[in-house]
């Protein structure tokens, strides 16, 4: 019985999560702030003509996209609540700060 509630609340979260999508644009993250629900994912968006990345060193969302070429998508998945700061790799300037609720 616990398992099949465990099932049917993944499954409502599954339903229930939002993708958020960040473009990357002029070396900015646009948005540059966004509070989103864990198990949302982020959905990075390379609009400029030349490579991007985005990483944090967060513990609880560790993530590392690797080199996204233009016009490529990268999604991550929120895994824990609080907030972190997500950094490009390439471009030190660019900075995205999420809160998880
Ligand atoms: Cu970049």
């Amino acid at each position: 019985m616990k398992k099949i509630l465990l099932v049917a609340v993944l499954a409502v979260s599954t339903l229930f999560s939002a993708d958020h999508v960040i473009d990357q644009k002029g070396k900015t993250f646009i948005p540059h702030e966004i509070t989103v629900a864990v198990g949302d994912t982020l959905t990075f968006k390379n609009s400029d003509p030349f490579a991007h990345n985005a990483y944090t060193d967060d513990e609880a969302n560790e993530f590392d996209i690797g080199m996204q070429s233009p016009g490529t998508n990268a999604s991550v998945t929120i895994k824990a609540a609080g907030t972190f700061s997500v950094e490009c790799a390439i471009h030190p300037n660019m900075l995205l700060e999420v809160t998880a609720k």
